[in-house]
Parts: C-alpha cells; sequence; structure tokens
C-alpha cells in the first residue's frame, strides 16, 4: 500500500497556487503509483482551527466553524476543477478526528509525556507560538516575519520533546530516507545539530483562543494548532477508530510512504514535533513516516504574499488557460524540492510548444494520416529499416528514463523524457514523409509501416502522459478507439500495444492552442 498526503492547508483564506502545486504534485505521484500496480491511498485536506480563523471569523461576524466551512468549499471546489483526485479528505473539525486527538492527548498523559506549568514569554499573534532567543535576529529583535509580538504569561500544558531530542537525531542520521530529497534533509540535519530541543508548548487558554479541540482532562484549554493538525495524518488512516467506522484500516495503510509538504514546514514541525509525537505514542523506528518536501513557488524571485498582493489565484488560472494547462505547468517548470518563479509566458509557452505544437500535432497527424491512407487501419509486419529500430530504442531509454525520474518524484525530468520521444516521433515522421509515401501505390507497405509505428508510440506517450494529464490521456485513449489504453501498468507498456488491423478513430484537437489576445 503506497499511503501519500498532502498538508492540510488552512482556511484562513482563498486557495493559492502553492497549495495548488502542492495538491496537483501529490496527485500526480499517486496515479503513477496506481501505474506502476500499486494500491494507493490519497489523503488531503484542510486545517480549520486557530487564531487566524477565529480572527477571520470576527472580522465578518460570523462563528468561526461557518466561516472555516465557508472556506473549506473553495477548497474542495479548487481540487474538483483540477482533477486532484484523493480517496480521503481531512477537516480537523470532523468528530472522528477531534475523538482521536483527544484520546491520544490522554494517552500521551498517563504516559507521562506531558505536563503543566506557567511560564513568561514572549508570542508571536501571527505564527501562534511562543518565541525563544533562537528566534530573535542579528540584531537581537523579533523580525517583521513574527508580526505583533505580545508579552505573555499564563499557565500551559507541555509536551516533553526533549526527552525525544537524542532519539530523533540517531533516527534521522542513520535513516538517509527519512526526508527527501536529500538537500532539505540536511536542513533538517543542520537544525537538529544546531539545537537543544525545548519542550513543546501543546496548548491555548481558551480565554485567548476558543476554537480548537477541547483538552480531556482540563477543558480550560484547547489544543496547539500544529498537535492538532499534524494527528490528521493518522486520525484520517484509521489511527484508534472505533469498530465498523468508515475510515481505512491503518494496519494496511501505514507507515505512510510520502507525507509530501513545503520546505517551510519541515523544521521544526514535520521534522521534529511529528516523529517525537509518534516515538512517544508508542511507534517504532520502523513505523516512521517518510516526508517530500517540495520547495516555493515565487513571484521574481519575491516570496508570494497577500500584503504585498503579488499572490496567484489557480482558480482564476484554471478558468483563463484551463485546469490542464495550469496542471502540466506547475510539475513541469519546476524541480521537486526547488524553488521556481511563477511566470505565466512560461504557463503559455510550455503548453502551447509542448502539447498543442508536439504532442497534439503527433496525435493529428499519426490518426489523420491513418485515416486517409488507410482507412483507419492499422497494419502491421511490413516494410521495416533501421529508422524504425531507432524509433523502439528511443522509446525503450525514454521508458527507462521516465521510470527513474518519476521513482525519485522528479515529474519535470519524467515529462522531459516523454517530450523526448515525441520529438523524436515528429522528426520521424517529417524524415520519413508519409503524405509522399502515400501517393505511390509500390510504397503502400512501407507507408503502413510508417503509420502503424507512430499510432503504437501515440499509444504509449497516452499512458506516460497520464499520470500528469488524465484527461487529455484519455481523449488521445479515445481517438485510438483504445477504450482499455489507460488500464495499462507501466509494465505493460511494450511495443505490439495495437494489433494488426486495428481501426483507429478521427483524430479531435486534444490541447487547443491558447491564445492570448496582444491587450492582455
Ligand atoms: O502550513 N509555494 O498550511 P498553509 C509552494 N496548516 N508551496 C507553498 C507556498 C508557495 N508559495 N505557500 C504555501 C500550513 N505552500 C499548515 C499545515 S500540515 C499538518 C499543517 C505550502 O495553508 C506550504 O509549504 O500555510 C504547506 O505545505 C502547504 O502549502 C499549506 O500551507
Amino acid at each position: 500500500m503506497f499511503y501519500i498526503t498532502t498538508a492540510i492547508d488552512y482556511t484562513n483564506g482563498a486557495p493559492h497556487i502553492g497549495h495548488a502545486y502542492e495538491k496537483v504534485l501529490a496527485d500526480v505521484i499517486a496515479r503513477y503509483q496506481r501505474l506502476k500496480g500499486e494500491e494507493v491511498y490519497f489523503l488531503t485536506g484542510v486545517d480549520q482551527h486557530g487564531q487566524k480563523v477565529q480572527q477571520n471569523a470576527e472580522k465578518e461576524g460570523i462563528n468561526p466553524a461557518t466561516f472555516a466551512k465557508k472556506t473549506t468549499k473553495l477548497f474542495i471546489n479548487l481540487w474538483k476543477k483540477l482533477g486532484v483526485n484523493y480517496d480521503g479528505w481531512a477537516e480537523t473539525m470532523d468528530d472522528r478526528h477531534k475523538a482521536c486527538v483527544t484520546a491520544i492527548l490522554s494517552d500521551l498523559k498517563e504516559r507521562g509525556e506531558l505536563y503543566k506549568k506557567g511560564y513568561k514569554g514572549f508570542y508571536s499573534v501571527r505564527q501562534e507560538q511562543f518565541l525563544t532567543d533562537r528566534d530573535r535576529n542579528e540584531a537581537g529583535e523579533f523580525g517583521p516575519e513574527w508580526g505583533e509580538v505580545v508579552e505573555l504569561e499564563e499557565e500551559n500544558w507541555y509536551f516533553r520533546l526533549s526527552a525525544h531530542a537524542e532519539w530523533l537525531k540517531n533516527y534521522v542520521s542513520s535513516n538517509p530516507d527519512f526526508v527527501g530529497p536529500s538537500f532539505r534533509r540536511n536542513e533538517l540535519l543542520g537544525a537538529l545539530a544546531n539545537s537543544g530541543e525545548l519542550d513543546l508548548c501543546i496548548s491555548r487558554p481558551k480565554e485567548r483562543l476558543r476554537w480548537g479541540i477541547e483538552f480531556p482532562f482540563d477543558p480550560d484549554f484547547v489544543t496547539y494548532v500544529w498537535f492538532d493538525a499534524l494527528i490528521n495524518y493518522i486520525s484520517f488512516a484509521g489511527y484508534g477508530a472505533k469498530e465498523g467506522s468508515d475510515l481505512p484500516s491503518f494496519e494496511k495503510l501505514w507507515p505512510c510512504a510520502a507525507h509530501v509538504i513545503g520546505k517551510d514546514i519541515l523544521v521544526p514541525a514535520h521534522g521534529i514535533y511529528w516523529p517525537c509525537m509518534l516515538h512517544a505514542m508508542g511507534f517504532s523506528d520502523e513505523q516512521m513516516p517518510k516526508i517530500l518536501v517540495h520547495g516555493w513557488w515565487n513571484m521574481k524571485g519575491e516570496k508570494m504574499s497577500k500584503s504585498l498582493g503579488n499572490v496567484v489565484n489557480p482558480d482564476e488560472l484554471a478558468d483563463k488557460f484551463g485546469a490542464d494547462a495550469l496542471r502540466y505547468y506547475l510539475v513541469r517548470d519546476v524541480t521537486t524540492g526547488k524553488d521556481a518563479d511563477f511566470d505565466l509566458d512560461r504557463l503559455v509557452m510550455l503548453y502551447n510548444q509542448e502539447l498543442a505544437n508536439e504532442l497534439g500535432n503527433l496525435c493529428n497527424r499519426a490518426l489523420n494520416m491513418t485515416g486517409r491512407f488507410c482507412n483507419g487501419v492499422v497494419t502491421t509486419g511490413g516494410e521495416t529499416n533501421d529508422d524504425d529500430l531507432d524509433l523502439r530504442a528511443s522509446l525503450e531509454t525514454v521508458l527507462g528514463d521516465y521510470r527513474a525520474a518519476m521513482d525519485s518524484f522528479d515529474v519535470a525530468e519524467g515529462l522531459k523524457a516523454l517530450n523526448r520521444h515525441v520529438t523524436f516521433c515528429n522528426a520521424y515522421t517529417d524524415r520519413n514523409k508519409p503524405w509522399e509515401l502515400g501517393k505511390d501505390p509500390a510504397k503502400q507497405s512501407r507507408l503502413e509501416t510508417v503509420l502503424a509505428n507512430l499510432v503504437e508510440s501515440l499509444a504509449h506517450c497516452a499512458v506516460l502522459l497520464s499520470p500528469v494529464l488524465p484527461d487529455p490521456a484519455e481523449r488521445i485513449a479515445a481517438q485510438l478507439r483504445m477504450d482499455d489504453l489507460l488500464k495499462l501498468k507501466l509494465d505493460d507498456l511494450k511495443w505490439g500495444l495495437v494489433p494488426n488491423g486495428h481501426e483507429t478513430g478521427k483524430p479531435k484537437p486534444v490541447f487547443p492552442k491558447i491564445v492570448i489576445e496582444e491587450a492582455e
């Protein structure tokens, strides 16, 4: 079982392009694993508690639950529009999740992992956390990234994070595949080397924050938003679920094969808090999850932020350019783990060039000429030459490159491999000139071979494209009249998918070109 999750998004506002990227990336990985024949469970969702939701709800004069539900709908609608096909949906307001968080708090208290104490210190309202001297900048101040910082004195519940620090250091250094890509793991190693871990404050007094999960043994407190949110990965996977619950079987799903998250929430949330929480709950080293860290989308090198007014709205982009163009761009123009610059011109250029001009053209040419010269019928076994062997060799190489890239979550490299074959096919067409072969009846056998090779290649390309662009892959399969094509697994991709005598359909544009008006 390949269990894959994403970060759950804050419902204090509408989804942005970073949210869309992460969910599309996880969706592509999930679809690729299915293509490999793996059984997959894909969980995503929303993080509905916390101060920001409470504050935004107050601004609108509605209660936090209503506000969170309203923004949650924006996320659900966007995932539908973008074809993000999840199996499980996590909402932290869900009673099943609350029951799980509550049970874990009671269990940890019984294990001696929680204690209550008074503390006076500086508190960042924006980040909803107490700050330490480590959070001061070189000038000794709390920088603007912390927003409003106030001095607070209050009693709270603490988790004995420090008791697990030694174990975590050993675990991370002896398990290189805990965090990927490796340069992101190095960031975690660096953070662990530089810090003596302090215990983690996991409660907020209700007088300050009402919008959270109540402590079962101390009803004046709610759970700190991160402690609540991280647990979604197990609560919605069926951890501690009651008999007859509609949640999946935890034994079957766990450990998670990939928590897909952004670089900002590796340290400390996913790389430190989460493994220590699991360890405190009794999870063994073998039961630790794996983390896949992606980089950030920036705008002209600057971080996207609401205050800078440079946030890209994925919903509008999908309406304007189509969900296919957006999905393609988001995984094609970035190396998993690294940052990228969001550039609309490149979105349009990559779609028009690689999809409309190359793959779309191959589809159109192969089916059009098979229709025109061969009544749509594929005939194999005719005259061949070395060029045909090269075409097959190209496909073999591409299959290997594609698999290697996708197995290491590098979708951009996988697509580049696929595109190399498409370009090869178009060049093969130009060299062999089927439109001229078609004029000479003596060359009918050669013509049939060339067209059969193109149709065969197109079938392979549709399958390889399907994790990234499932709808266009379906459209190609339909035009090929191969209804079961996308049921094939990666290992089934051997030369000979299209049998002798197969009748193809008529071509229709799979990737209509994006035309930008001058004024825009
Ligand atoms: O952090 N580019 O929620 P969130 C790429 N609720 N990814 C980005 C991005 C950008 N510009 N901006 C944000 C939270 N992200 C918590 C998670 S998980 C138990 C709780 C990514 O809505 C970010 O890195 O602020 C994170 O992985 C996800 O979007 C949600 O961010």
